[in-house]
């Protein structure tokens, strides 16, 4: 199966990072094309590929596939032996509800806080709102390390899709220099520490350097 990864600047495009780490997480080969955004040619490049104009977006044999939450269940359904979602059922309907969370939620994090990999400085004052999202993704946070601990590091212990939608949120938790509490911290660093992430991280601090 032939897949390509179009995608956005590996600085700043979290959308992009997640479906990137659902792909990693299902070991498939791949290629990736990125198109800059935040340019006056980005709407039509990216529309030559997508109807939605937005990224990323999976090009496979079967057709293109818009929005990373679409691109992981794809995958997860191509890909059965990876286990990109946790095998118990209680604990995979979990791990649905928190991508959800995260996918139709915390808008408020999003636009005070948004990724960028190349950033570590703090915001003079985090608003109201996103510190409200912030509390409730650490006591989400919470709730998956208290259950999951003993398998492992990631929210369901092994790295799985919920990892690839919460690893923009570290890394903004991160950048922003948020104060957290010891388990999310520790969950943050995890999350530097996994090779998938790191990959993108690197390519993050490379670009645009030239
Ligand atoms: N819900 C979509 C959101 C995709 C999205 O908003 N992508 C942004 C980049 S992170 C984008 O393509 N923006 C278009 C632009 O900046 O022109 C998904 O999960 O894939």
């Amino acid at each position: 199966m032939s897949l390509t990864l179009v995608i956005g600047d590996k600085t700043y495009s979290s959308w992009s990072l997640r479906a990137a780490l659902a792909l990693e997480l299902s070991g498939a080969p791949y290629s990736e094309q990125l198109i800059a955004l935040n340019r006056p040619e980005t709407r039509a490049q990216i529309l030559q590929h997508s109807p939605t104009g937005k990224v990323p977006l999976l090009i496979t044999d079967e057709g293109i596939i818009w929005d990373s939450l679409a691109i992981s269940e794809y995958l997860a359904e191509c890909f059965p032996a990876a286990q990109l979602w946790p095998q118990e059922r209680a604990a995979r309907a979990l791990a649905r509800s928190a991508c959800a969370e995260m996918h139709s939620g915390f808008v408020a994090l999003r636009s005070h806080l948004p990724m960028d990999l190349k950033r570590n400085q703090a915001l003079a004052e985090i608003p109201a709102d996103a510190m409200a999202d912030i509390q409730r993704i650490c006591a989400l946070w919470a709730e998956c390390r208290q259950r999951f601990a003993q398998a492992g590091g990631f929210l369901f212990g092994q790295p799985s899709l919920a990892d690839a939608f919460f690893a923009p949120v570290a890394a903004r938790l991160r950048s922003y220099q948020v104060a957290l509490p010891a388990e999310a911290a520790a969950y943050v660093e995890t999350i530097y520490q996994w090779p998938a992430f790191q990959r993108w991280y690197q390519a993050a601090q490379e670009e645009y350097l030239a």
